[in-house]
């Protein structure tokens, strides 16, 4: 079959193409929405071309692109017939327009109808609630709030409650055989799960669960969908991020007395005791808490700086440094909003404490920055240390080889709160230590 039209959609090309799949917590609506569409054209078996050369937050803010999609966002859909459209739904509901004996979109239009009323309920009443539960657990709405937290999970809880009744006594959503229903609530209630529906929560949704099951497996679906990602409990809650500091952005590196409590856990409940294999590593030479000292007590760079008594005291078998990017700066808005959410990951990474130092910042301006930093770990591995956060797979992870100029030049600037990237300059940050 000839290719229908151009689909621009997620994961995008281009700039960030080379990095990790986007995972599907994350909120990014294009995400799912483009899983969403993928998954009508494969099950529909209409096909449809890539955009060549798309590079995202770039390609789709020209003229040639706004020109055809005037609010410049994807998912958009080019049709070879010259028809245009933009907005999730509706391209996916015209896809399976494209294909009609694939019954997505149901049989009359009473079926069509009920097929509309599942997705909406689906889309307003969970999957809305299930974004601002990952928004705010992960620091980037607001300072957490267990009342907040509360509201939007009654409201999704209530939802999902209507569903899981709905489909106890049936395989589809609506009729017989798989709809456009059936596609959109499975994409959803698949998010869902990655991102707040823990053991207990799916345990009340048996049915909601196996029909997700059934329609990921699909043989014409299967290769469209990732595994799912399930939380044993609840996602880390954030502590109330600490106010915003005006000025002062290094007023956190004051040099404190010697008997200042390093390792005080800051009112976050002690992890249970259990052996890390980190533990197991070979002894190394460097003391991660005498480097936490010196860093807190001695200026970054110069003589007798705490940069100085790195070098000195470094052990690179038994540690590594990593740069941390944080993979949607498209979605941050507000500086210190930025910087809470430095602080909500800090927090989530708090069980890997004996292993860990960071230095992490917000650069740039309010709608148009990035948060970038440095970590210091146990081990060569990234990930043993920083997946305690679940929300770890939002950030990006590259080993810096400190025998490299450039590479020894970011660490440096990471440390010292100095750091500037594509003329964004640092304009607060955290440390983790
Ligand atoms: N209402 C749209 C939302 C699409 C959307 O938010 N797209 C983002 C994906 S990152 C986008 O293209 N943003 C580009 C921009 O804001 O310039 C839908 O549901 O399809």
């Amino acid at each position: 079959m000839a290719p229908a039209g151009t689909l621009y959609t997620t994961p995008p090309t281009g700039r960030r193409q080379s990095r990790a799949y986007i995972p599907l917590c994350h909120p990014a609506k294009s995400v799912l929405t483009g899983l969403q569409i993928k998954a009508t054209a494969a099950f529909g078996g209409v096909a449809y071309d890539t955009p060549e050369g798309y590079v995202h937050f770039e390609t789709n803010k020209k003229p040639e692109f706004t020109s055809k999609f005037p609010h410049g966002k994807i998912p958009a859909w080019d049709g070879a017939d010259g028809f245009k459209l933009f907005e999730g739904l509706p391209i996916a509901r015209y896809i399976a327009g494209l294909a009609p004996n694939s019954g997505l979109l149901g049989h009359g239009k009473e079926d069509a109808a009920l097929v509309d009323q599942w997705i909406h309920l689906f889309e307003t009443e969970v999957d809305v609630n299930t974004t601002q539960i990952f928004f705010l657990v992960a620091g980037m709405l607001a300072p957490y709030s267990k009342p907040i937290h509360n509201t939007f999970l009654e409201r999704q809880t209530r939802a999902l409650a209507t569903l899981e009744k709905h489909i106890s006594t049936r395989t589809f959503f609506v009729g017989e055989r798989i709809t456009l229903a059936d596609i959109y609530i499975a994409t959803m209630t698949q998010r869902a799960c990655a991102v707040n529906l823990d053991l207990a929560a799916r345990a009340k949704l048996p049915n909601l669960m196996r029909h997700m099951e059934t329609i990921i497996n699909q043989p014409k679906l299967k290769d469209v969908y990732g595994p799912t990602t399930t939380l044993e409990k609840p996602p880390a809650e954030a502590k109330p991020a600490a106010e915003p500091k005006p000025a002062a952005p290094k007023a956190e590196k004051k040099p404190k007395p010697k008997d200042d409590d390093e390792d005080d856990d800051n009112g976050v409940p002690e992890e249970p005791k259990v052996k890390n294999p980190l533990d197991d590593l070979p002894k190394s030479t460097f003391n991660l808490e005498d480097w936490k000292r010196a860093y807190s007590n001695k200026d970054t760079r110069g003589k007798d700086g705490s940069l100085e008594w790195f070098y000195e005291n470094f052990d690179k078998e038994g540690f590594s440094v990593w740069r941390v990017d944080f993979k949607f700066p498209e979605e941050l808005t507000q500086v210190f909003m930025s910087n809470n959410q430095i602080g909500g990951f800090f927090n989530r990474l708090e069980a890997s404490r004996k292993y860990l130092f960071g230095s992490v910042g917000v650069l740039g301006a309010a709608n148009a920055s990035l948060i970038s930093g440095a970590l210091i770990l146990r081990g060569q591995d990234a990930v043993p240390v920083v997946n305690v956060a679940p929300d770890w797979e939002s950030y990006e992870f590259t080993k810096l080889d400190l025998s490299k100029d450039a590479e020894k030049a970011f660490f440096e600037a990471a440390l010292a709160w100095d750091l500037e990237i594509d003329g964004k300059k640092w304009v607060d940050g955290k440390n983790f230590k």
